[in-house]
């Protein structure tokens, strides 16, 4: 019989610091794979097994060996929050998940939809994170419009962070540098708004991050296909997300709605019925408000075509 000591150096088939799991934080999510980092800053490509569930950018997950160089996503970590769009056929998705702050991209061209930046600023409120409005192209006057731009100092009395950037002047963005320094901020809005553009100016090596993660454009075309997470040069992440067209919510209820409303707040205790959904009820603080000039029609009025579409979809 051989002594303990001799079975010391030999290797051990099935020791189970061979299959150890690693925690790791996904890039880019593909539909059965994806990039993603290891806390050691290795990149990985990953397959994602069905039954694990859908990563998505941002997700922190465990990766597994796989047999040879390939990898394997294990186990997705609760996530503390999802940032949500619709797919081409109208349902939502998860565009990017464990977010510190969200950076609203409107631009003096294209003009903003009516209602984008209000639908975003409540799914954002939702999330319970910070929005930023960013207005890019800030060096081309507006078309004229009596929208969202005409009213943007409201969203700066409101309590918002609004910050004006151009991409086509020296010095441009640094109004959004010390915003991002921090957490995972992620770029969304309408496509053309500039939010590639703007991740370019953010990131001096996105060149060689972008070839580190394997994607390719090549289609003569720069719009965004992919969510992509960066590594920022003073701390942080900035992710770049496909441009919308129209944003919708899902998931939310009506109370979820008028509490993105941070200027109706004074006054929801005020209404008669407790389950007031501020629209024709009797004894409404919230019409009163507006009635009296406190409370800007034009954002009551975004509120009431936001319930209205929620109540369609
Ligand atoms: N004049 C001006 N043009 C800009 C500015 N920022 C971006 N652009 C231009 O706007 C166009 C669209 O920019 P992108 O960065 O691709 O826009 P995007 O929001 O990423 O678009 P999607 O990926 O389709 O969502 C490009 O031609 C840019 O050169 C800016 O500050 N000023
Ligand atoms: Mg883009
Ligand atoms: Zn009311």
């Amino acid at each position: 019989m051989k002594d303990w000591l001799e079975y010391v150096d030999e290797p051990v088939p099935c020791h189970p610091l061979m299959n150890q799991a690693d925690e790791a934080l996904v890039r880019v999510a593909y539909g059965s794979h994806g990039i993603v980092e290891t806390l050691a800053g290795e990149t990985r490509d990953c397959r994602f097994r069905r039954n694990v569930g859908r990563p998505c950018c941002g997700d922190h997950v465990m990766i597994r060996a796989d047999g040879g160089d390939a990898w394997v996503v294990d186990e997705i970590l609760a996530r503390r929050n999802e940032f949500m769009k619709a797919d081409n056929r109208g349902r939502p998705q998860v565009v990017a998940a464990n977010l510190d702050r969200v950076l609203v991209v409107i631009a003096t061209r294209p003009l903003p939809s009516r209602d984008l930046l209000d639908r975003y600023l409540v799914a954002v409120h939702s999330l319970g994170i910070e929005p930023v409005i960013v207005l890019n192209k800030a060096e081309l006057e507006p078309e004229v419009e009596d929208g969202t731009l005409a009213h943007l100092d409201d969203y700066s009395r409101l309590g918002y962070t609004v910050v004006r950037t151009s991409c086509k002047r020296d010095g441009g963005v640094e109004p959004l540098t010390a915003l991002v320094e921090t957490g995972t901020s992620i770029l969304v809005g309408q496509s053309g708004v500039g939010k590639s553009s703007l991740a370019h100016q953010l990131l001096p090596d996105i060149e060689i991050q972008t070839g580190a993660l394997s994607t390719t454009t090549g289609k003569g075309t720069h719009t965004t296909t992919t969510t992509i997470l960066y590594t920022l040069p003073g701390g942080g992440q900035l992710i770049d997300s496909p441009g919308v067209w129209e944003y919708g919510l899902w998931t939310l209820d009506d109370a979820d709605i008028a509490a993105g409303y941070p200027e109706f707040q004074p006054w929801l205790g005020g209404c008669r019925f407790n389950n007031c959904r501020h629209l024709s009820e009797p004894g409404c603080a919230v019409k009163d408000a507006v009635a009296a000039g406190r409370v800007s029609a034009r954002r009551y009025d975004s509120y009431t075509r936001l319930l209205a579409q929620n109540a369609a979809s």
